[in-house]
């Protein structure tokens, strides 16, 4: 009877400990840059992965709809360029072809919708054209 009573008092304190990480948010995702230099001028190649940081693992099938690409890391944040998603062999990686109209440090920010997660996925990546 003892032995019973110790495992269900295990057993709630591994729920208990189990329980925060048992819910994913928006902040357990993560874009990466797959390269983070890119070259400058028109139609340039951009990519990034989008990883759950709880596994490492990377993340097929989010739906970014919305982003922006700027040059606050070259306190420039005003200064935007065009770009628009293009098509990718891989699942979890996200393409897009951008006019990098200047050299220097950008940032594509990106909001995306990710399965299982009800919340909005925002994540920053860094750019440095060439
Ligand atoms: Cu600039």
């Amino acid at each position: 009877m003892m032995t019973y009573r110790l495992a269900i008092a295990a057993l709630g304190l591994a729920i208990t400990f189990a329980a925060p990480s048992a819910y994913a948010g928006p902040k357990d995702y993560e874009f990466q840059p797959i390269s983070a230099d890119v070259k400058k001028g028109a139609g340039s190649d951009v990519a990034v992965r989008l990883v759950d940081k709880r596994t490492g693992k990377p993340v097929e099938g989010a739906v970014i709809f919305r982003t922006r690409l700027d040059m606050s890391p070259d306190s420039m944040g005003e200064m935007t360029a065009k770009h628009a998603a293009a098509p990718s062999s891989e699942p979890s990686i996200y393409r897009f072809k951008a006019d990098f109209t200047m050299a220097g440090g950008w940032a594509l920010k990106l909001q995306a919708k990710v399965p299982g997660e009800s919340d909005t996925v925002e994540g920053t990546v860094v750019f440095k054209a060439k």
